[in-house]
């Protein structure tokens, strides 16, 4: 029995051979295997399809959706267990040799690349897989996925609104980009009010519709897996001005404070200091009887943390 596992794109296995009959016709009408194929190619020709299928080591046999050409390439052909089941839209054909199969004069391919002739009449192996399965992102699901170039798509699960790029790609043979997207519930973003989440830099930000104390800010935050905005840079800071209604009017809670050891401001998530202090002139000015802060104007101001105003929540987009 052959171990073969696939997880997304990243196959884990030791060896593998079709077990093809020669001698038989190439093209099965109507018929097809009724297996899950590990790869999908769309608008490929039937003799495209399986000429494909001839050029990778992993591939025994293909299911050739006729309708829409759509060539699905399984890792396994028929068997003792395994029989082709009538579907009039599809064709079914088995690659034949297939222990033979070199690229080249001598080269076997891997089971993770592909046989390919290159202008100079060279053959080479090229890798098809990415080396790590897709990534997964929390409450989301993949909505398409295609396999030249590799690429996902998410959407998110019910209840959830998406924020960022909802699609991955990878290079075969390397890694899948890290997704700069999140699935946030819907409840959370309905709060967020200047237009909502916005995405920048590999970070979400809201502007939460509640006048709360700084405490309660921090706290309201937290409670939805965010944190009250840490802000490390000048650019980070002119982002956030341009998405808020400062500099006219307007004054939200930031994650820094003093409250622990007077004259010692530190981010409230994190627990460092501002690397790059952005106070307004002047400030912070209130001594031991302002120590939460809020962005006003172009910068920070240290102000009473019983004061309402509305939160800046962010999160660092998930991996
Ligand atoms: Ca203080």
């Amino acid at each position: 029995m052959k171990l073969l596992k696939i997880t997304g794109f990243l196959l884990i296995l030791n060896s593998h051979i079709c077990q093809s009959k020669a001698g038989e016709s190439p093209f099965e009408h109507g018929k097809k295997l009724p297996v899950v194929p590990f790869m999908v190619l769309d608008n490929f020709g039937m003799k495209m399809c399986l000429k494909e299928c001839e050029a990778i080591s992993l591939c025994c046999s293909i299911n050739f959706y006729r309708k829409l050409l759509k060539c699905e390439l399984n890792s396994v052909g028929q068997n003792e267990s395994l029989s082709l089941i009538t579907d009039q839209d599809y064709v079914y054909s088995e690659i034949f040799h297939p222990k033979n199969r070199t690229c080249g004069t001598d080269v076997t391919c891997n089971l993770q690349s592909k046989c390919i002739r290159t202008t100079f009449d060279q053959f080479v192996c090229m890798p098809i897989f990415c080396v790590d399965p897709v990534p997964e992102i929390p409450n989301a699901y993949i909505a398409q996925k295609t396999f030249s170039p590799p690429s996902v798509t998410y959407g998110c699960s019910s209840g959830y609104t998406g924020v960022g790029n909802n699609t991955s790609i990878c290079v075969p043979g390397k890694m899948w980009k890290t997704p700069v997207y999140s699935c946030v519930p819907d409840d959370f973003a309905k709060d967020c009010v200047y237009g909502g989440i916005h995405s920048y830099g590999g970070k979400m930000y809201c502007f939460a519709e509640h006048y709360i104390t700084w405490t309660a800010a921090k706290d309201y935050c937290h409670g939805h897996t965010w944190h009250l905005v840490e802000i490390e840079s000048a650019e980070e800071q002119s982002r956030i001005i341009s998405l808020s209604k400062i500099p006219d009017y307007g004054a939200y809670w930031i994650g820094l404070a003093d409250q622990e050891n007077e004259g010692t401001w530190l981010w409230s998530h994190s627990r460092s200091a501002p690397q790059n202090p952005l106070w307004n002139p002047g400030q912070p000015n209130g001594g031991t009887i302002e120590n939460c802060v809020a962005l006003t104007y172009n910068g920070w101001s240290d102000l009473k943390c019983s004061q309402t105003l509305i939160p800046i929540c962010e999160k660092v987009i998930h991996n």
